[in-house]
């Protein structure tokens, strides 16, 4: 079906009100009582079933637009990227470590929540936890009374940090690790300790990584057991993995979300995490405007080669552009960005991660800082080069192709073409001279709200 939509201010043919009128076809030059048209080609979804909206803790997640991700561990000390689960906790022994320097870092540079790595596939705890002894309780920092997640934890309260937290399944030290139910129980231990003692936990990251064991086995995860205890334990915190069920992986590590990336997928297609094929990378980079769940799409990226900190890479930190990239790639369609950094052997973000992070910031504050879009409302003509577009997403994503035009003299110019807005959607263009600037929805599922527009 096509529908076309005359919008005008002094009438609402499909009664429409005027904010949405004002919203979706956003303008300027105009002449109020002047006749816009927005052309809707409104493609019904599927079946009876509700359109699917974002739960209040997948909102909040999305909305806070940028976490730290955090890989420290044994690998640190022993300049690897993947431990075998038979290094000596006694190399564990950061010299000056300071979860607060992390977090401190994280705010100023505009993250809202930062994820640690409790457990890596090398199977150390960051924790003393009561599961193994492969732990921090074995090492000699802080003379082997030391609690990593517990000062991570209390380092982000601190700063008003969200807390998320990383526990490899995949673990090459645990000797039950393949012998499946021993290991499921063993896995959920860890996950209580960690979801009943270190205070409201924002986010549990589940890697699908399944490789080998100490034993040469493999192990079957129980996935619905894991994600159930954590709906228990921490009914608000989001779930992360391949499969969600809250947030979707995107489906590379590059940081780079897809083209369109819409935040409802067909659950059908990536079962569990860890499942490969064509399809499950098409879903997890773009998911699916038919989709029966709401599960957004988290880009993960390291600001360095490596998740862990190799003191070979330090002039292979991500420049000031690079980030800038990443977050027109991850934030800038509709998706949030997972920026990792490697805490040092010291224990402490490195002098030029640091730098680069706040540089940053300070690139995205004078970037974001004016938004010209009141002045062209209101009439007057602004150089413009970056397009800001959100839908209200709290009920649910359905722009699926638009065009932005600007005024210029006497012609509307396109200043981008898309598909998907949701949560946000960031266009860059030319610098240019607009007078009004109007957005038309040209394809929706199910029916269009407002749009919201920003000019930079
Ligand atoms: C992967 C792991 O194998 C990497 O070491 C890293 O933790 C990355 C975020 O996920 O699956």
């Amino acid at each position: 079906m096509y529908t076309v939509l005359k919008l005008a201010l002094d009438e609402h043919p499909l009664n429409i009100s005027r904010r949405r009128l004002l919203t979706t076809v956003a303008g300027a030059l105009v002449l109020p009582r002047s006749l816009r048209v927005a052309s809707v080609r409104a493609e019904p979804r599927s079946g009876r079933s509700p359109r699917p909206v974002p739960s209040p803790s997948q909102l909040l997640w999305q909305r806070d637009e940028l976490a730290l991700f955090l890989h420290f561990g044994v690998n640190t000390f022993t300049d690897r990227e993947w431990g075998d689960g038979t290094e000596d906790p006694a190399i564990f022994a950061p010299s000056r470590l300071d979860a607060r320097q992390w977090a401190r870092t994280a705010r100023e540079a505009g993250f809202r929540a930062m994820v640690l790595t409790a457990k890596h596939h090398d199977g150390f705890c960051l924790w003393p936890t009561e599961t193994t002894e492969h732990s921090v309780a074995a090492s000699p920092w802080r003379g082997g009374k030391g609690d990593l997640v517990r000062e991570f934890a209390d380092g982000c309260r601190a700063e008003g940090l969200r807390v998320g937290l990383y526990l490899s399944p995949w673990d090459r030290n645990a000797q039950s690790y393949g012998d499946s139910p021993r290991y499921n129980d063993f896995y959920c231990d860890q996950l209580t300790e960690l979801l009943t003692k270190y205070g409201p936990i924002h986010e549990m990251w589940f890697d699908g990584a399944n490789g080998e064991g100490p034993n040469g086995r493999r192990q079957e995860y129980d996935w619905p057991r894991y994600w159930g205890l954590v709906r228990k334990l921490q009914p608000e915190a989001v779930i992360f993995s391949d499969a969600g069920p809250d947030v979707r992986w995107i489906g590379n590590e590059n940081g780079v979300a897809g083209d369109p990336n819409w935040s409802t997928v067909d659950p059908t297609v990536v079962p569990y995490p860890g499942v490969s094929g064509e399809r499950v990378r098409a879903m997890l980079q773009h998911g699916d405007p038919q989709g029966t769940v709401w599960r957004p799409g988290e880009a993960d990226v390291s600001i360095r080669p490596g998740w862990f900190h190799h003191p070979s890479e330090d002039d292979r930190v991500k420049t000031v552009d690079e980030l800038v990239e990443l977050f027109f790639s991850s934030v800038g369609r509709n998706s949030k960005l997972l920026l990792n950094v490697s805490p040092t052997r010291d224990g402490v973000l490195h002098p030029t991660d640091v730098k680069r992070l706040h540089g940053m910031r300070a690139r995205l504050d004078a970037l974001f800082s004016v938004d010209r879009f009141p002045a062209v409302s209101a009439g007057r003509t602004e150089t413009i080069s970056v397009a800001d577009l959100r839908e209200n997403i709290a009920r649910g994503q359905s722009v699926s192709r638009y065009t932005l035009e600007g005024l210029v003299g006497n012609d509307w110019r396109a200043l981008s073409r898309g598909t998907t807005i949701g949560y946000r959607k960031l266009d860059r263009f030319e610098p240019i001279s607009v007078a009004a600037v109007r957005l038309t929805i040209e394809e929706a599922i199910g029916e269009p709200g407002p749009v919201e527009i920003a000019l930079y």
